[in-house]
């Protein structure tokens, strides 16, 4: 049934409760609504996605098929509502019906399968894909849990489970009849026949995995693309066998660990030594992906042998590796290939994005490990890397590089060294963090395979993160440009600046600016009860807590903010809220005790008379995908001051310059690229470069000295050391600045404050910060993800789009 006017919409609501819930509008609740909602939705889609596969079969397209371990999605409801089209008929429905819409739209729980900048980005890009009307689909993970709920006790972090599927799971369509078996374990028999050699699994242990698709609207296309998400099943329910001998608990047992690959995204940050169950995990979506990828190709070329031609794998971070020795497997002991042919298949197939080049998160897997859990895909990866180690010695006759380059070494798998040599192209995610890749990270693999390397800047949903979750903006926008262009063609934005000296038009930003802060307020004293100050500037850090990320870099500048008060208590200064949210990985003790800090300072600051309209430091509880869509419509300056080279792109700054916040920050990530539209008069930067750092590294980095020197600083340590008046001291935390500073916090630091200072100065010039705001949302337009799809679909997979 098609649906476009409100009546439809609440015939189809109200029939929807009826015969799913058995209930009428009347008794319904507000969940069970939201419920109906999504499955009325999810109708439209199902259909559409049905169209849209077989036309990809029809005229046999070229597929895009983006594997991560992370799909942040956020919310579903308005975003699926938007695409179609139905967001006002929807809205207009469940008012009539008498629901208040917002309070159906704000009851989904986010599907959290991510932990931060690397899950959302693939949420992003299927939008994108799906709406430059590429063939795509994602592959990942149906956890239970998604990221945990965080809760603040006592100032500290709590872990909550995140049961997300009660209702989110709504949106997903289990297909068990497209369910794929894989298989742990046991040992490889190896024969001859034919002339080929054979290599058979035995005694193998094999899980189901069952896919629950979801399907993905885009805007302003009929096309709809599938995300699907792989759960986890035993192959029977119990051990017959051993129930008969009434060893229950051993019966059940086979069923558990098959569901425990499921049941719970790992919070990352943390190296994966050990993690035997992450690499199943990996290996459970990898293996059922690949499977299910080529069932359906074979189904309908007949053929592997132009795989490469109709299929194009972009893998996520080095998560989904082994889709390479896996995709071999396939080809080899399956379709019967020989090695070469497999390898010329396999090698033009695989893409790999890099996003971090911290030494600590390149993923490295114990050789025993995989030996154990998967003893045919590490039969395949040895002799992978036996043929890349005889290509590098033949290329540089170098030891020393032949062993930097090794994909198996000192008894690990080197997963990125995998992913480059078994791929056909490897992309950093902004300019500065290709050119650490290409000039530093894999600098030899660079020299010996030049062409792989690439580079695409990430980029938002503009649509999400300036349309849906800022209407006033939006608004603004359509009615400067005089169009509603910009939500396909985002660059649109850029007239914007004809407006740059238009008086009225600068005041209105601002006032937009100030409803929505207090839209925001108004949340924020609904969800947490805290009253914001909406008379100060709101200065924002959001993100996960990590100490390249240097929240401790902000809290020392508000604890120097906070002694000036004091030493003056008559200082006429300008009002500052500064606002935080940020998880921190369960077993990261040190990003802990951060946000311990952040809550003491918080305690102390907002407690006392003197920081009164002033000052105020507020810790934003559980941030997530529908809190940042509150927030960022809200903030006017946005803190992205990780220490130069170590963020490889960023996103949440990208964020913020849309709805016109303007950025304190670093040259890191894509900062770089903002400055380079932007230039030094709407930005507000500092610090050291990243060539700078590593300079300074090499010299010997003293951070101590700059203690002794620096008068203002050393009483900020000294102070972070007697604590914040409520019995905790950061004396560890002093100390790691003292003793290392890894992140060099205390050589930013005064040229951080004056950083903050100019942007204090800035924003006393209401009308100026208002013009520098509306430059930078003119400007943001090539932050879309829409841009990046392009450049993805241009220059790596080789394909059409829209
Ligand atoms: C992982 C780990 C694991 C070991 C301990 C330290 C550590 C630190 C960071 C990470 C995250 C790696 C992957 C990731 O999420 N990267 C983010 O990707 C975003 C999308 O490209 C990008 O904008 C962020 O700058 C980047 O940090």
């Amino acid at each position: 049934m098609e649906i476009k006017t409100t009546e439809q919409m609440k015939q189809a609501l109200r029939s929807k409760l009826r015969t799913e819930f058995g209930s009428s509008v009347e008794e319904a609740s507000d969940e069970r609504m939201l419920c109906a909602c999504a499955l009325v939705l999810r109708d439209i889609l199902a259909q559409r996605g049905v169209d849209s596969r077989r036309a990809v079969r029809e005229k046999e397209q070229r597929q895009v098929h983006y594997l991560s371990m992370e799909f942040l999605m956020g919310r579903s409801l308005a975003k699926n509502a938007y695409n179609l089209g139905v967001s006002e008929v929807l809205t207009q429905a469940l008012e009539e019906l008498g629901f208040r819409a917002a309070d159906i739209f704000e009851s989904e729980p986010d599907a959290g399968l991510g932990n931060g900048g690397l899950g959302r980005l693939a949420a992003c890009y299927l939008d994108s894909m799906t709406t430059l009307e590429i063939p795509a689909n994602g592959y990942s993970i149906c956890y239970d849990l998604g990221i945990f709920r965080q809760k603040i006790e006592h100032g500290e972090q709590i872990e909550l489970p995140d049961t997300w599927k009660t209702l989110g799971g709504k949106w997903l369509m289990p297909k068990p009849q497209e369910a794929e078996l894989v298989s742990f374990g046991g040992t490889v028999r190896q024969f001859w026949d034919s002339g080929r050699l054979h290599a058979v699994p035995e005694g193998t242990t094999s899980v189901m995995a069952i896919p629950c698709d979801m399907e993905i609207a885009g805007y302003g296309t009929e096309q709809v693309n599938t995300l699907r998400l792989w759960d986890a099943k035993a192959l029977t329910p119990l051990d017959m066998e051993l129930f008969s001998k009434g060893q229950y608990l051993r019966a059940v047992e086979q069923q558990a660990m098959a569901e425990s690959i499921a049941k719970i995204l790992y919070p990352a940050d943390e190296t994966c030594e050990g993690k035997m169950l992450r690499l199943k995990q990996q290996y459970f979506f990898v293996s059922a992906t690949m499977q299910s990828i080529v069932r359906k190709h074979i189904e309908v070329y007949g053929t592997v042998m132009n795989f490469h031609e109709k299929n194009v794998i972009q893998i996520n971070d080095t998560h989904p590796t082994l889709v390479i020795p896996e995709l071999m497997r396939i080809l080899m002991d399956d379709a019967g290939l020989d090695w070469d042919s497999a390898w010329h298949i396999t090698s033009n197939s695989v893409a790999y994005t890099n996003h971090t080049v911290l030494a600590e998160a390149l993923e490295k897997w114990p050789q025993q490990i995989m030996e154990v859990l998967l003893p045919r895909v590490w039969e395949i990866i040895t002799e992978i890397a036996h043929r890349y180690q005889a290509k590098i010695e033949a290329f540089y006759h170098d030891e020393r590089k032949t062993r930097e380059m090794a994909i198996i070494w000192d008894g690990e798998v080197r997963m990125a060294n995998l992913c480059i040599a078994g791929g056909m192209a490897v992309n950093g995610v902004s300019a500065l963090h290709s050119d650490i890749l290409r000039n530093d990270v894999f600098k030899n693999q660079y020299d010996m395979e030049p062409e792989k390397f690439r580079n695409v800047t990430n980029g938002i949903d503009h649509r999400r993160w300036l349309s849906q979750i800022n209407p006033r903006l939006d608004r603004f926008v359509t009615e400067l440009t005089g169009s509603r262009a910009y939500l396909t063609k985002p660059t649109e934005l850029r007239t914007l600046e004809n407006f740059a000296n238009d008086a009225s038009a600068l005041d209105r930003l601002g006032e937009i600016k100030h409803l929505n802060k207090l839209d925001f307020a108004d949340y924020v004293r609904r969800t947490q009860g805290v009253t914001l100050n909406t008379d100060a500037i709101f200065d924002v850090q959001v993100k996960r807590l990590h100490e390249y990320k240097r929240q401790l870099l902000n809290a020392l500048h508000i604890i120097y903010l906070y002694e000036q008060l004091r030493d003056d208590p008559d200082r006429i200064m300008q009002p500052q809220t500064f606002l935080f949210g940020a998880k921190a990985a369960p077993g990261y003790a040190v990003a802990k005790r951060i946000i311990r800090l952040i809550n003491s300072l918080a305690g102390a600051i907002n407690h006392d008379p003197l920081c009164k309209d002033r000052l105020q430091v507020v810790f934003l509880e559980n941030y997530r995908v529908s809190l940042a869509e509150h927030l960022m419509p809200a903030s006017e300056v946005s803190q992205q001051i990780s220490t130069a080279g170590k963020e490889a792109s960023g996103t949440g700054n990208m964020k913020f310059m849309m709805n016109g916040a303007l950025t304190v920050g670093t040259l890191d990530g894509a900062n770089v690229e903002m400055h380079e539209v932007l230039g030094d008069d709407n930005m507000f930067l500092f610090g050291l470069h990243a060539d700078e750092v590593v300079c300074l590294k090499q010299e010997g980095y003293q951070p101590r000295r700059l203690y002794e020197r620096d008068d203002t600083l050393r009483r900020v340590i000294d102070r972070l050391r007697c604590g914040f008046g409520d019995g905790v001291s950061y004396e560890d935390l002093a100390d790691r600045l003292l003793a290392g500073d890894e992140y060099m916090l205390l050589q930013d630091f005064a040229s951080y404050c004056l950083a903050e200072q100019r942007m204090r100065l800035s924003y006393a010039d209401r009308s100026d910060w208002n013009r520098k705001s509306l430059i930078n949302i003119a400007r943001s337009g090539i932050f879309a993800a829409d841009r990046a799809v392009a450049q993805y679909a241009d220059d790596i997979w080789h394909i059409k789009h829209k």
